[in-house]
Parts: structure tokens; C-alpha cells; sequence
């Protein structure tokens, strides 16, 4: 797009990617020189899915840019003692002395070993919000490349509660790092507190309009009434974390009330693990030259390797395999003559029998009538058999889909949840084709660009696993990293992001106690944080902020003060986002509904000058790699890609002299140039200047491409379901291992390892917690819940006073919800102020009565509290992670936890005074 220039007056394309459901098109008017507005992009109409508009959390980013709060000069602490009640007393410094400052401590550090003594990265980093930083922080990944290892442990709110066990069960199960509805040909949608119409950002946003209009239903399953629920077709008020029971019975619905025909038997036998064999003892029957599973071959009466050429496999039926072996924990087999065999279909079958929606109506609170209805409605609109053209290939078409919020898959039943959601998926055929269940991008396997190439075959006609090793010799028994990813969690894998994903709370409770058999990590010698406030959005957050204290030495990226910053010994404030220049990738299939027919390159530029001192990432990431003595290295990784794309491909070469310092231009000149050449193999090349007039450079994604069911069907492969004979094998494997090891305080955990998941007493998990801290759980009788609200990007945006002018439109806005009738009981008022309590602490808001919630439950929105963010301290606001646990009980086997706990209210006559904890 041109920039059109009239008097000094000018429109400027970029780009906001303030939360995962980004990025999206924008542009930015400037009038001499001054930012004074946000408007859509539309060049975006067409390729953008929302055509080119960006939500209302953009339209912040102006009073972001001239914040009078912002920090606008690098700052040094010079009160050493640290925690949230000493004054860092931060005096402003040069450039040049900040920048030697750090400098010298990192080469310290290198002079010292990138290892400690007990084998730890001496440097950790942790980066905010879903990943999102990365597309902020210009080269800074180079020179993280060019480092060495870097300790990721350290978590922020993202991470172990958000989506997390979906993260890792949906990679596992279909290349789902998140998982979305394929909205535009859906027409019913079991919504499980994914709060998409909120969470979504304008692409989800728009794609459920256009979907409502050609009529599809969406049931929403969650125990308050969200924006997503009232603009649902029907609400269902589900009492917290019994989503699995939900779940089950519509899995026993299908399974045992339903005729078999109107499940996808093909599907099923063809592109699942339905009919592998399983023995007695719950390990798959495998034949026993090839160790590939058993299938029951209908045509010649006999078993036979699951990928035998015309088999006909049967899908149930009593067998008999007259001889085979099993693959048993730890490499050993075990051989069995005439074994009894059940197909993991009838494994399946049996293990939801008892799960009647009569037995889930009392674990659920919701009637049964009602779960038993959605199950059929459900499978009415599974449309088995039909299929659709999508650019001319024949595909199957199941316009049904089950998706889930950030409660219902973190935590304990998320693992029950996800599986039953993709297992349901599988009975209709609606697993990853038009109108189903979709993955949209994967960050545990690669390429990042398209998920589809990183479907290659693996064991037992699966796709491949990214697996920690969990056999003798393999196992790491000594963690490389402070939340001991590779040691616990088998299924983060060990790829980049797997650190990041691992139990990151951990890492932060072990600084203050870590659990018998386990050697106390010594924390980092420098840690640096950039777009996250862990201090504010994680759990038990004054147990975390002190803990944050004990890090010797911290070096933030700062905007405007914060509750983490506060701990800093250096202050770096970076140019922000429409102050600075980068180039990312956009379109194809991204994080939550981002799925576009175009896939390309979009440009985020300097609409206007960095205010104060701030310079840009890729400056100041120039500065500290030669100041560290590691120029060359990192020149080396922006020529290896680490910024975006490899400089040098088929036909192009644009790379970079290694031994100088090249300015931000320069750099993103030679990536624009790079990433154009590439992805037309050399045929169109377009520098900074032509990204900067266009803002973005997209080409066709074929729409197909948005499922992986061709992938699967190429290579023949089966979805992983829904059977987990491998996951046994794995939690057994690691069981041994740790107890070998003496560690003991994992065990719960390792319960999570099944075949077919059975249910547990999900919410007494944290009805428990109460008990074991020392309470009485009486004391406690109400869930906290939360939710995200439309003009806030977690806290990112916490002290923006526009964002909380636009929220004051909104229901419960900063406050405490509750249900009208239950404050009633308790004598609370619109407006008074209630105190909402935990065994953890205490916090303190405003009651907003309400119908649409549970009388069980109170919600308290977003991540506030702040006790140091500019103007966000003064709102007193409360936070439900002020009062939520951290706990290794309430950890589940992926490391994940949830935003959740028991509580109390009661009406109180205002604030906290002063900063009472
Ligand atoms: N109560 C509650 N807690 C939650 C959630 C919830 O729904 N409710 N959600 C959870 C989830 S899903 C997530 S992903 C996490 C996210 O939590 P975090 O990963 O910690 O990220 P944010 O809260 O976005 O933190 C952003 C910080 O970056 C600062 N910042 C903003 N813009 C800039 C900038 O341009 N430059 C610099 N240097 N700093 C900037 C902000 O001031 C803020 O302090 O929160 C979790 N916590
Ligand atoms: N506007 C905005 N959009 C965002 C973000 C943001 O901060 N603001 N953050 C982004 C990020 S990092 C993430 S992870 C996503 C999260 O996206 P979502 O998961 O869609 O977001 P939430 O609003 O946290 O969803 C919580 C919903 O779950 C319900 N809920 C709570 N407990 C339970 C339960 O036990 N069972 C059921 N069934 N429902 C329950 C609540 O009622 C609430 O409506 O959003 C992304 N998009
Ligand atoms: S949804 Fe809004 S905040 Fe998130 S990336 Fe898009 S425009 Fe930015
Ligand atoms: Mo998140």
C-alpha cells in the first residue's frame, strides 16, 4: 500500500501482534510527525481474514506510544536489597554505561562457563505471552543463537496455564499446538469455555459472524456467562473442571446408545489405532518378525501387521492370536501363544460404559436430558459419508467440532479432556477435514511455516513423536535446565520452545524449597525478561515476587515500570511497536482462528520517531553482541536465519559481512530481500522500501492446506487414538526411573499414564489442596474462576487508561462477578466491596451481581493488582492470582496447572489499605 501523504498527514501499514491471536493488519495515521490514530489496513481486504482490521486492544497502542509512565533512558538499581517493599532507588544511565554494564556481566559469565557447576545455563531468559515477544524483539534471537544455553525455566503466566496440556496432547495427536473449529464450514460447535469471541481477536471474531448468519449452533459449556456464551445459541452452566464427565457421557452417548452406522467405521479402521490388538495385560499384540501391532484381518480370518496390503481390519469381535509379542516397558517383550485380543475400539467401548449421562448429571451439575441431546445433535450434524471439493480435491466434510478454553485444557482433566475431544473427533471422521477439529500450527515439531511438512511417518503407523527418553541410559537424570523439562515431562520433547513449555512453576518454587531427592538449582547469575510480569500473572503471586527477589542479577526490557522490572538491576527501554522495524511471517494457519487463504510477510516499521532514548531491539541487540565479543556469531546467526529467513537460498545470496556492525536498516533490507527471494524462488525481490510502501508481501495457502487429513492419508498414517499404549509404556518407563532416583513426590502424576482414561475426582483435586494447606474446605465453599476480557492483552496492557475507558463498558469490568441470588445470601450489593479469599491470600473488589453464573462461583477478570504499573496500581483491581496456589500437587504430568481455586467472599467496607500484601 502506498502511504498517502497529504499535508503532514500520512497513513502508515504495520502490524499488531499484542496477543496469540495475532497478528493482524493495521495501520497507523500520523500527522506531523505525531501518531494520532489506528484504522484497518484494507489492502487487507481479501487476504486478511478479518480484512484488514486489527481488534480494540490496537487502538491502544497510541496512548501506549506517548504513555508519560514510559521508561525512557536505560536505568540502573542502586539499592542492592531486592523485593517488592525496597526502592530499587533506578537513577537513568547512558546508553554506553548500560550497555558495558551488561556487557561485562554476560562476559563474565562466558569466562566463568555458559554451564554452572551443577550443570545449569548461568543465563535464563523468559519471554511473555504466548511467544508473542518474539515478534517485538527484532534480531535478539540471534544473539540468544549465538549464545549458547540459555536456561527458558523461568515461566511466566504463558505457559503451564495456558492451553498447555492441549500444546502438548494436541502436537502429539495432530500437529494441534493450539487447536481451533474449522469455523467457516462448521455448523455445530461444542464450545467448552473457549472464550473465542473474546479470546479470538478479529479473525475468530469474524468467522463466527459470517458462521451465525449461515446458521450454525454453538453450545456453550462454562460455568459464567461469557461474551462468547451470550452470543451461543444455548449456555450450559457446567460446574468447574468436570468438563471430562461431560465429555465421557457424550462418549457413551455415541458409543452406546447410538447405532454403530452412524459412526465413521472407515475413519476409524483406516486412520486410527481402532483396531490394533490388546492383549490381557494392556500392551498391543505384535507380530512377532516385524514388532508392528496386530490388526484382525476380516478377509482372511487371521492377524496380521496393521499395514498389511488388503486387510480389511475388524474394528470389535472376540480373537484369539495364536502367537505374538508385546513391547513391554524398558525394551523387554514378552511372547504370547493363543492370547486373547480386544481391538483398543472395544477398549474404548468398555471404558466409557459407566460413563451414562445420568452418572455425569450429578458429577457436572447438569442435567442429563441436556448432555444426552448435545451427543446427538452432535453426531446428526457429523454428515458421515458426505464429502466436499475444496480447490478441486475430494474431501471428507464433518461440520462438527469440539474446542476448548484455557481452564478445561490446563490442569488436572486436561488430559481427559483433550483425549475425549479428539477421540470424539475420530468417531465422526471430523478429526482435521472441512467443518472438524483442526490443529493450527506446531511449536514442539518443524517447520514452523507449515504444519503439514512436519508429518512424517514414525513407529507403529503413527506420525512421528518428539519424545524424551525415558530408558536407562536415556533418561536425563540430571535436568539440564531449572524446571527439569527433559527429566519429567516425556512429551515436551526437547525441541526450542520444549523448555519454555515445561513445568515453569517449578523452576520458581525450587529457588525456595525443591522436594526431597532433588538438588536445589542455583538460580541463574543473570536473568532477562522481556514483555512478561510473572509477578503479576502467575499464581500465588507473592510467593513468586519473593522468590524473584533471590535472582542476583536481572536485566529487563522496560516500557514503563512493573511489578517484575521492579526487581531489575538494569533497565533497557526498547523503541515499542510502532516506534520500530521488523519483519515477520503471516497467514497460512496460526494460533487460534488465524487461518488465511494467503501466506506471506508482513512488516512492522517506525510510523514515528522512538520517544525519549529508546532505540530499537535490533540496535540494541547489535551493541550488547559486540560489546560481549560475540559479533561475529551473531552476524553468523542472522545469515543462518535465526532473524526470520537464511540470507542465502536457491538463487539468492544477500548475506551479511560477519566481522562489522551493520544499522537496523541494513539488516532488515537484506531479510525483506531474503524472504521475498525465497518464497518466489528468486523471481520477485523486494528490499525495506518496497515492504515499508506495501506493508506486507503475501502469496495463495492453498485452503486445503488447513487440513491434515491428505498428509495422513499419503503416508497411510493413523491419528494416535484412542488407545495411549505408548504413553503406558512411557509413564511406566519414567515411574522406574525416578524411583530409581528416589524421587517420589511425582507419583500422582504418573497416574495420569493410561490407555483410556478413566475419571477421577477432578475438582476434589483442589477441594483437597484446601484440606492439605491446613483448612477447612468449608471455609472455602465457592470456585474462583477467570476470564479474559476484550480490551486487554493479559496484563500487557494493564496501564493504558483508553483500555480501561473502553472496559468500564463492559459487565464486571475490575471487579468481583458473582451470582445475584448467592450475594444476596451473603448480603452483598452492586458495588460493595467484597474481600474473595484462599488459603493463599486475599484480594479485594467491587461485587458486580450478576444472573449468568454459577451461584458456586465467582469470576474476577484479567490479571490485575498491580502494586507498581503506572496508573494500573491505581485502579485497585483485584486478581485471582493473588489468591491461587502454586502447588506441586495441583501440577498435572504435562506440568501444566490451572486458573482455579477454592474461596470464600464476604463484604468488607473498601480497599486493602496502602500495600497490604
Ligand atoms: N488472572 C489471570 N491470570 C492470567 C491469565 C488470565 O486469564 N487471568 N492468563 C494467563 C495467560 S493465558 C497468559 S499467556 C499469561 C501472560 O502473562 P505474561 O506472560 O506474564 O505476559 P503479560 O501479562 O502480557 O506481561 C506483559 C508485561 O510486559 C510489559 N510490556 C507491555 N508492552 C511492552 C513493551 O512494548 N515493551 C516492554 N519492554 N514491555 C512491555 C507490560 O507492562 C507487562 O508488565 O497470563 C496468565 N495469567
Ligand atoms: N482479548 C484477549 N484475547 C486473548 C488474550 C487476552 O488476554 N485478551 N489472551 C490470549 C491467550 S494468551 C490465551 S491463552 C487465550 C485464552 O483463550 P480462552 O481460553 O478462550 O480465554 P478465557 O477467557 O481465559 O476462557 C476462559 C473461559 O473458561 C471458562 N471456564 C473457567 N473454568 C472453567 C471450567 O472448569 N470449565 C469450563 N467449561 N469453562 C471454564 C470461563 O467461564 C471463561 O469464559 O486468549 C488469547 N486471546
Ligand atoms: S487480536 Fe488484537 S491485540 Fe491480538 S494481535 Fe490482533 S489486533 Fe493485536
Ligand atoms: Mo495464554
Amino acid at each position: 500500500m502506498l502511504d498517502s501523504v497529504s499535508g503532514g498527514k500520512k497513513t502508515v501499514p504495520t502490524y499488531c501482534y499484542n496477543c496469540v491471536a495475532g497478528p493482524d493488519l493495521m495501520c497507523v495515521t500520523v500527522e506531523d510527525g505525531v501518531a494520532t490514530g489506528v484504522t484497518p489496513n484494507h489492502d487487507g481486504i481479501g487476504i486478511h481474514p478479518a480484512d484488514g482490521r486489527p481488534c480494540v486492544k490496537a487502538y491502544g497502542l497510541v496512548q501506549k506510544t506517548y504513555n508519560p509512565n514510559r521508561i525512557l533512558t536505560p536505568m540502573k538499581r542502586t539499592n542492592p536489597k531486592k523485593g517488592r517493599h525496597e526502592d530499587p532507588g533506578f537513577v537513568a544511565i547512558s546508553w554506553d554505561e548500560a550497555l558495558d554494564l551488561v556487557a561485562e556481566k554476560l562476559r563474565g559469565l562466558r569466562e566463568a562457563g555458559l554451564l554452572n557447576e551443577q550443570g545449569m545455563p548461568r543465563l535464563a531468559a523468559t519471554f511473555g505471552h504466548g511467544g508473542t515477544p518474539a515478534n517485538y524483539m527484532g534480531t535478539l534471537p540471534c544473539l540468544l543463537a549465538a549464545w549458547g544455553p540459555i536456561d527458558f525455566s523461568f515461566g511466566s503466566g504463558q505457559g503451564v496455564k495456558c492451553v498447555h496440556s492441549e500444546h502438548l496432547y494436541g502436537e502429539y495427536w495432530h500437529r494441534a499446538f493450539t487447536v481451533a473449529a474449522d469455523t467457516p464450514s462448521a455448523n455445530y460447535i461444542v464450545s467448552f469455555g473457549t472464550n473465542v469471541e473474546v479470546s479470538g481477536g478479529p479473525c475468530a471474531v469474524r468467522r463466527h459472524a459470517d458462521a451465525r448468519i449461515r446458521g450454525i449452533k454453538r453450545v456453550q459449556v462454562e460455568p459464567h456467562l461469557s461474551p462468547t456464551g451470550a452470543c451461543s445459541a444455548e449456555w450450559v452452566p457446567i460446574r468447574p473442571k468436570t468438563d471430562p464427565a461431560f465429555m465421557f457421557a457424550m462418549l457413551n452417548v455415541m458409543l452406546h446408545e447410538a447405532p454403530r452406522g452412524k459412526l465413521d467405521l472407515a475413519f476409524l479402521r483406516d486412520r486410527t489405532a481402532s483396531p490394533y490388538l490388546v492383549g490381557d495385560d494392556g500392551w498391543y499384540l505384535r507380530d512377532e518378525a516385524t514388532g508392528k501391532p496386530l490388526v484382525w484381518d476380516t478377509v482372511s480370518g487371521t492377524a496380521v501387521p496393521h499395514d498389511h496390503a488388503n486387510a480389511v481390519p475388524a474394528l470389535e469381535g472376540d480373537f484369539t492370536v495364536p502367537r505374538s509379542v508385546a513391547k513391554l516397558p524398558d525394551g523387554e517383550t514378552a511372547i504370547h501363544q493363543n492370547a486373547k485380543a480386544r481391538t483398543a475400539f472395544q477398549m474404548l467401548v468398555e471404558g466409557m460404559a459407566a460413563y451414562t449421562p445420568e452418572w455425569a448429571e450429578s458429577v457436572c451439575d447438569v442435567p442429563a436430558a441436556t448432555m444426552r441431546r448435545v451427543a446427538t445433535e452432535f453426531l446428526d450434524n457429523a454428515c458421515v459419508g458426505q464429502t466436499v471439493e475444496v480447490n478441486g480435491k475430494t474431501l471428507p466434510y464433518r461440520p462438527v467440532a469440539v474446542t476448548l478454553g484455557k481452564t478445561v485444557n490446563n490442569g488436572w482433566g486436561a488430559y481427559e479432556c483433550c483425549w475425549a475431544r479428539t477421540v470424539l473427533a475420530t468417531l465422526v471422521g471430523a478429526l482435521e477435514v472441512p467443518g472438524g477439529t483442526l490443529g493450527t500450527t506446531v511449536r514442539l515439531n518443524r517447520p514452523y511455516e507449515n504444519r503439514l511438512k512436519s508429518v512424517k511417518p514414525g513407529e507403529d503407523g503413527f506420525m512421528t513423536a518428539q519424545m524424551n527418553s525415558t530408558r536407562k541410559g536415556g533418561w536425563a537424570d540430571k535436568p539440564k535446565g531449572r524446571n527439569a523439562h527433559t527429566t519429567l515431562i516425556p512429551i515436551v520433547g526437547d525441541s526450542s520452545w520444549a523448555q519454555a513449555l515445561g513445568p515453569t512453576h517449578l523452576a520458581w518454587m525450587f529457588l525456595k524449597d525443591s522436594p526431597e531427592g532433588f538438588e536445589p538449582p542455583l538460580p541463574p547469575d543473570v536473568w532477562i525478561a522481556y514483555r512478561t510480569n510473572p509477578a503479576v500473572s502467575f499464581w500465588d503471586t507473592a510467593q513468586l515476587s519473593d522468590n524473584m527477589a533471590k535472582m542476583p542479577f536481572v536485566m529487563c526490557f522496560a516500557y514503563t515500570m512493573d511489578e517484575t522490572n521492579h526487581m531489575a538491576d538494569v533497565l533497557l527501554p526498547e523503541a515499542t511497536d510502532l516506534e520500530s522495524t521488523q519483519l515477520i511471517r503471516a497467514g497460512g494457519s496460526k494460533f487460534v482462528e488465524q487461518h488465511w487463504a494467503h501466506q506471506g510477510f508482513v512488516l512492522r516499521q517506525p510510523a514515528v520517531a522512538p520517544q525519549g532514548e529508546a532505540r530499537d531491539f535490533t540496535w540494541i541487540t547489535g551493541e550488547l553482541a559486540r560489546r560481549t565479543g560475540l559479533l561475529a556469531e551473531y552476524n553468523r546467526a542472522i545469515n543462518k536465519g535465526f532473524a526470520l529467513v537464511p540470507l542465502k537460498g536457491e538463487g539468492y545470496d544477500v548475506t551479511l559481512p560477519e566481522d562489522q556492525v551493520h544499522d537496523v536498516d541494513t539488516i532488515w533490507d537484506r531479510v525483506c530481500r531474503a524472504a521475498t527471494a525465497g518464497a518466489t524462488k528468486g523471481e520477485e525481490v523486494h528490499g525495506l522500501d518496497w515492504m515499508k510502501e506495501h506493508g506486507f508481501f503475501m502469496q495463495p495457502f492453498a485452503r486445503e492446506d488447513w487440513y491434515l487429513h491428505p498428509a495422513m492419508e499419503e503416508q497411510k498414517l493413523r491419528y494416535e487414538l484412542p488407545y495411549q499404549e505408548r504413553l503406558m509404556r512411557v509413564g511406566e518407563e519414567l515411574r522406574r526411573r525416578l524411583h530409581e532416583a528416589g524421587i517420589f513426590w511425582w507419583d500422582e502424576q504418573l497416574e495420569e499414564y493410561q490407555g483410556i482414561p478413566h475419571w477421577h475426582d477432578v475438582p476434589g483435586r483442589w477441594v483437597k489442596a484446601v484440606e492439605r494447606a491446613g483448612a477447612h474446605p468449608d471455609d472455602f465453599p465457592f470456585w474462583g474462576i477467570t476470564t479474559k476480557t476484550m480490551p486487554y492483552t493479559t496484563g500487557n496492557n494493564a496501564g493504558i487508561p483508553l483500555m480501561n475507558e473502553v472496559a468500564g463498558n463492559l459487565r464486571g469490568h475490575g471487579s468481583v462477578i458473582i451470582n445475584a441470588s448467592s450475594a444476596k445470601r451473603l448480603g452483598i450489593k452492586q458495588g460493595d466491596w467484597v474481600e474473595v479469599s484462599s488459603v493463599v491470600g486475599r484480594t479485594r473488589g467491587r461485587a458486580a451481581l450478576v444472573q449468568g453464573c454459577r451461584p458456586d462461583t465467582v469470576v474476577i477478570p484479567g490479571q490485575f493488582q498491580h502494586w507498581k504499573t503506572p496508573f494500573a496500581k491505581d485502579l485497585n483491581f483485584p486478581s485471582l492470582n493473588t489468591i491461587t496456589q502454586m502447588s506441586l500437587e495441583l501440577t498435572d504430568a504435562t506440568g501444566s496447572g490451572a486458573d482455579l481455586v477454592r474461596v470464600a467472599i464476604a463484604k468488607v467496607d473498601g480497599p486493602l489499605a496502602g500495600d497490604a500484601p
